[in-house]
C-alpha cells in the first residue's frame, strides 16, 4: 500500500463537500475479514446468488466463453477476493483437461495470499499467478502476452463505480484485449428496496462495522483521532435509482485530526461522509455502459431468483 496515495485520497475526500471516502480502502486485513462475514450474512444475497450460477451453470459458462480444451488461455480475475465462485469453474476446467493459467488480481495482498494457499491445497495442478494492485493499474499487464484471454469481474464489484467510470473501465479492458477475448461480468440486478436495503444495513451490524473500519484504518495508518463511536452507519436505496449508497454520519459537531499529515477536518452534527455506491443493473443499463466500448453481450446467466446476472461480453 502506498501511504502517500492513501493520504492524498483521504485528504481529497474529506476536504470535499459533501465529504467522500473511496470504497476501495475498505479492504485492509480487518476489512477483508468483515467482508467475508458480509458474504456469509443471510441478508447479503449477492454472493450466494452468483455462487449458485457457478454451481449450476458451469457448462453454459464454458460454452458461452467459447473455450476450446486444446487451446491454451489465460483466466484473469479482477478483484478475486477469496475466489470461492471461481474455484467451482477452475475445478470443472481442470477435470475436463482445459489448458489454462489463472491470474487472480486483487488490491488485498492478504486475500491473494490466502487464495493462493487454498488453491495450492485444493487444486494443486492449476497454475496460479497472483498480482497485487489496484485493478485500474493492472489492466496494462494484460498486454504482456498474446494468449486468448477471459477476464472475470465478478460479485458486482463494478457497482462501486459510476456508470461513466464503468464505461471507461470496460473500454480500457477492451483496449488491452484482442478480438474474440471475453469479459465475464457479474452484476447485481435492480430489485425492490425490501431485498436490497437489508443487504447493506444488516441488523447484526456487520456492515456498520465494515463501513466504520474505514475510519479505524485512517486512525491506524495516518495517526488519526476519529472517535468511531460518534459516527453512525446509514444505507439508502430506491428501486427507481437502482443505486445503494452508504454513508457515515457524524452524531455531533467535531474536529478530527490526522497527526500523520497534520490536517484537521471539521464535521457538523449530522454531516455525512459518502463511502460507497453499490449500483444495481438491468440489460438496458449494461448496454448503455458498453455502448462506446468494443464489447457486445453474447450471453446472460441468472440465478433462480433472478437476483443476479453474469453477462458474457465478447470483444469485437
Ligand atoms: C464488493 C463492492 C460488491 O457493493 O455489494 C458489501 C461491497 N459494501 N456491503 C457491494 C459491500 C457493503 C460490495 N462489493
Amino acid at each position: 500500500m502506498m501511504l502517500e496515495q492513501f493520504e492524498k485520497d483521504i485528504d481529497q475526500g474529506l476536504s470535499d463537500f459533501p465529504k467522500t471516502l473511496p470504497s476501495k480502502y475498505f479492504y485492509d486485513k480487518k476489512g477483508d475479514e468483515l467482508f467475508v462475514q458480509i458474504m456469509n450474512m443471510p441478508e447479503y444475497y449477492l454472493t450466494r446468488a452468483e455462487h449458485e450460477i457457478f454451481k449450476t451453470q458451469c457448462q453454459e459458462i464454458i460454452e458461452g466463453l467459447e473455450l476450446d480444451p486444446n487451446q491454451f488461455f489465460e483466466l484473469i480475475e479482477l478483484g478475486a477476493g477469496d475466489g470461492t465462485k471461481t474455484k467451482e469453474l477452475l475445478e470443472v476446467l481442470h477435470k475436463s483437461d482445459y489448458k489454462f493459467e489463472y491470474f487472480p488480481i486483487d488490491i488485498s495482498q492478504n486475500a491473494l495470499d490466502q487464495l493462493e494457499q487454498e488453491l495450492c491445497k485444493e487444486l494443486p495442478a492449476v497454475s496460479v499467478k497472483k498480482k497485487q494492485g489496484d485493478y485500474f493499474a493492472m489492466l496494462e499487464s494484460l498486454r504482456e502476452t498474446n494468449h486468448p484471454k477471459v477476464v472475470f469481474f465478478l460479485g458486482s464489484n463494478i457497482g462501486n463505480m459510476s456508470d461513466q467510470q464503468a464505461s471507461e473501465f470496460i473500454y480500457k479492458i477492451g483496449a488491452n484485449l484482442r478480438p474474440d477475448d471475453k469479459l465475464f461480468l457479474g452484476v447485481d440486478l435492480i430489485k425492490s428496496a425490501n431485498i436490497v436495503l437489508p443487504a447493506y444495513d444488516d441488523p447484526a451490524g456487520i456492515t456498520k462495522a465494515f463501513n466504520l473500519n474505514l475510519l479505524s484504518r485512517i486512525n491506524n495508518e495516518l495517526d488519526g483521532n476519529f472517535n468511531i463511536n460518534t459516527f453512525l452507519h446509514q444505507a439508502k436505496y430506491t428501486e427507481k435509482d437502482g443505486i445503494a449508497k452508504s454513508y457515515l454520519v457524524s452524531t455531533k459537531e467535531q474536529t478530527v485530526t490526522l497527526n500523520g499529515s497534520g490536517k484537521m477536518y471539521h464535521f457538523t452534527k449530522g454531516e455525512k461522509i459518502h463511502t460507497e455506491i453499490s449500483r444495481k443493473y438491468n440489460d438496458e443499463i449494461i448496454n448503455t455502459i458498453i455502448h462506446d466500448t468494443d464489447f457486445q453481450i453474447t450471453n446472460k446467466m441468472t440465478d433462480s431468483n433472478d437476483y443476479f446476472a453474469d453477462y458474457i461480453l465478447k470483444r469485437s
